[in-house]
């Protein structure tokens, strides 16, 4: 194993692992409160995504944007949304993210570049679009990342989107995580031509399909994509292969469209957070005993994030 970590300070190592540590515990919990009915209208948790979010925001400077859909804590939270004002928001207390207007799928943080999550599927990628003409109009050195479903594929704003990206060389960056389903169709059942990198090529995109469980490798990926959108020569088209754990939304079994085993299988020998603890435990950055310490500071701060989001008082009605 080279020198996967080159150039790459054991701050940074620790820094994105902690985020996706975080990020899996905060929907587990997240999860867990919906089915005590502490957190209303459910959830979509991204347990399993968790390296394609913060690959990419590990490559991202505030000023760069993110748009996400319905299944978006990990973007958010990767991009620099906090613990504590995402879980007031999915409770709808007046100090979440959206002032307990919008829940999980409705939040957004101007302050650090996150510009929303939406429940519209393939709408994100027309936001991130019209925040990358934005940044081409005004001559600004920053980019716009949307990240959306393998469902969000066969919808026509998403190619409307790419389209006119392309034909303008527009500074957006269209992260597709194809996680094999939308709700509980196989994806590749409804996708005609085989490849959404070739359709995205079809387009005039740059093209490329990623392990998205992998962090470096999503991250050499996003940080490419990012300095040709910087250097004026357009966009470029992200698939990131992935997987979600859970149900598509919070409470669902695991249903017949896929098998206990299949999760199990992505579980156990792909989930991002241990390969990467491992890539940095083999170069010698993760001691032991380090992974338990940094699992009891993230439990702490979603425990933090519960007791904040359960202090907070109501959105005064209108
Ligand atoms: C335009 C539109 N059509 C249908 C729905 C209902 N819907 C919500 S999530 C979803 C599937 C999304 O699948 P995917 O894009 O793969 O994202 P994932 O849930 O796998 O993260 C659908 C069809 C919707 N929200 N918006
Ligand atoms: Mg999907």
């Amino acid at each position: 194993m080279s020198n996967e970590l080159d150039g790459i300070s054991d701050e940074e190592g620790r820094s994105w692992l902690r985020t996706m540590m975080l990020i899996r515990r905060f929907e587990e919990r997240a999860e867990q409160l919906t089915t005590r009915g502490k957190v209303p209208g459910g959830v979509h948790p991204a347990v399993g995504q968790e390296a394609t979010a913060v690959g990419v925001a590990s490559v991202l400077t505030l000023e760069d944007t993110v748009s996400a859909p319905h299944r978006g804590h990990h973007h958010a939270i990767a991009k620099g949304i906090t613990a504590n004002g995402l879980m007031a928001e999915l409770y709808g207390k007046s100090t979440g993210v959206s002032h307990g207007r919008g829940g999980s799928m409705h939040l957004a943080g101007f302050e650090v570049g996150f510009i929303g999550s939406n429940g519209i599927v393939g709408a994100s990628v027309g936001i991130a679009l019209g925040d990358s003409f934005a940044a081409h109009f005004r001559n600004q050195a920053r980019c716009a990342f949307a990240f959306f479903g393998d469902g969000g594929i066969n919808t026509g704003r998403t190619w409307e989107s790419m389209n006119l990206a392309a034909a303008w060389k527009l500074p957006l960056i269209a992260v597709c995580e194809n996680n094999l389903y939308a709700v509980e169709t196989p994806t590749a059942s409804v996708t005609g031509g085989g490849s959404m990198v070739r359709r995205a090529e079809g387009f005039g995109m740059t093209s490329v399909s990623v392990d998205g469980q992998d962090l470096l490798e999503v991250r050499a990926v996003a940080a490419a994509a990012r300095q040709r959108a910087i250097d004026g020569d357009g966009p470029t088209f992200i698939e990131a292969r992935t997987y979600r754990y859970s149900g598509h939304g919070s409470g669902e079994a695991v249903g017949s469209y896929r098998t206990p085993e299949e999760v199990a299988e992505w579980r156990s020998s792909r989930d991002p957070i241990e390969r990467f603890a491992a890539v940095l435990a083999q170069a010698g950055r993760l001691k032991d005993g380090e992974l338990a310490a940094l699992d009891a500071e993230v439990v702490a701060e979603v425990d933090e994030a519960v007791r904040f989001a359960e202090d907070s008082p109501w959105p005064e009605s209108v």
